[in-house]
């Protein structure tokens, strides 16, 4: 069977005969138990981890429908604007689908790693003086006057890739978590996540949607502050966003599911990455950790109840931000190349 979302969710998807099935194989991601953590914190908790997609977010799942529909439609090249992860994925379906793909980038605030990705897949990559924000604008007005497919998620087709993640979790589950927690930048996930719970429950899959709990850096939390925010600033550069596309949607996805919005720290996001890579052997970039921030920060308000079935969403690899991680990390003992100078590590 071949793999990758356009053929195991085929049924579900806006397909027709005449659309190409793109694949990188993305999708079927692990649904990671964490017992360690879920048993410190009183839950039973999984991380969902999308960072182990082809371009190591997930990203990917949308993209692979976004660049097939346009392929289908004739399109000659994509564009999009990105805070990384958008790019990195765009830019290896613009390679596979052999199109030129066009990047605007927020200058100097995109990890290394993603921006690596970008350039070696072969996109056109452009470093916007000016924020997220900015690069979209400009991303969809030249869209619209070259006549070049944007694959931002203001592409619809984005969004309904990325039900698939939603589609996976009650597979194998059974059944739909009591909450999931996810990061929240221009909105589309929380978005996506809840039109694919939606279906599931229409289709009889699952009984009832999960709380859906929407986490946003202090620094860009227009959703927690309900206005925009003009300079928005986070260490988590992935959802360094002000002005979020899928705004209405998002509040749509919480008010349905019972959900809520909340915000945590630069400090909370790092010292949750380092909590998640040291207890449980996942390494998840920053903006993919602020859900656990999330959820430690309700348990030390005495507001997460015990026993439930948590699912927090990893939604990109550790792998593409190591500056991002060193802030937290620490740095390796130096010692001379002697058995002496070992042992004396050691300690034994
Ligand atoms: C790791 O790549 O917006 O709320 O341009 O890379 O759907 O925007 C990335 C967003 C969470 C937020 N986690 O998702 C981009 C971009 C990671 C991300 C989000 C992003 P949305």
């Amino acid at each position: 069977m071949k793999k990758g979302i356009l053929y195991s969710y085929e049924k579900f998807l806006p397909l027709t005969d005449r659309t190409p099935r793109l694949s990188l194989c993305e999708g079927d991601t692990p649904l990671i138990p964490m017992g360690r953590l879920g048993r410190e914190l009183g839950i039973d908790l999984f991380g969902k981890y999308d960072g182990l997609n082809p371009t190591g977010s997930f990203k990917d799942r949308g993209m692979v429908l976004a660049v097939s529909k346009a392929l289908e439609e004739g399109a000659k090249a994509l564009i999009c604007a990105s805070t990384g992860n958008t790019s990195a994925s765009a830019a290896a379906y613009g390679a596979a689908a052999g199109i030129p793909c066009f990047v605007l980038l927020p200058a100097g605030k995109v990890a290394r790693g993603k921006l690596a990705q970008a350039l070696i897949y072969g996109a056109k990559v452009l470093a916007v003086r000016g924020n997220f924000d900015i690069a979209l604008e400009l991303a969809r007005q030249a869209a619209k006057e070259k006549g070049i497919a944007i694959v931002n998620s203001v592409n619809q087709y984005r969004l309904y890739g990325q039900r698939s993640a939603s589609w996976e979790i009650c597979d194998e589950l059974g059944s739909a978590p009591d909450w999931l927690v996810l990061p929240v930048g221009n909105a589309g996930n929380i978005s996506a996540y809840c039109a694919g719970f939606e279906f599931y429950r229409e289709i009889g899959r699952i009984e009832q949607l999960p709380r859906l709990i929407g986490v946003q850096a202090e620094g860009a939390a227009p959703l927690v502050r309900g206005c925009e925010v003009d300079q928005p600033e986070t260490v988590a550069t992935a959802i360094r966003i002000g002005r979020p596309v899928s705004a209405d949607k998002a509040r749509r996805a919480v008010e349905v599911s019972n959900g809520q919005f909340l915000s945590v720290s630069d400090d909370e996001i790092l010292e949750a990455q380092k909590t998640l890579a040291s207890t449980e052997g996942v390494f998840a970039e920053p903006a993919s950790c602020a859900p656990l921030a999330g959820i430690i920060k309700l348990a030390r308000q005495g507001k997460l109840p015990r026993g439930l079935r948590i699912v927090m969403v990893l939604t990109g690899n550790g792998l593409k931000d190591p500056e991002g991680a060193m802030l937290r990390a620490g740095e390796p003992v130096e010692i001379e190349g002697t058995s002496a100078a070992l042992a004396e590590v050691l300690g034994q």
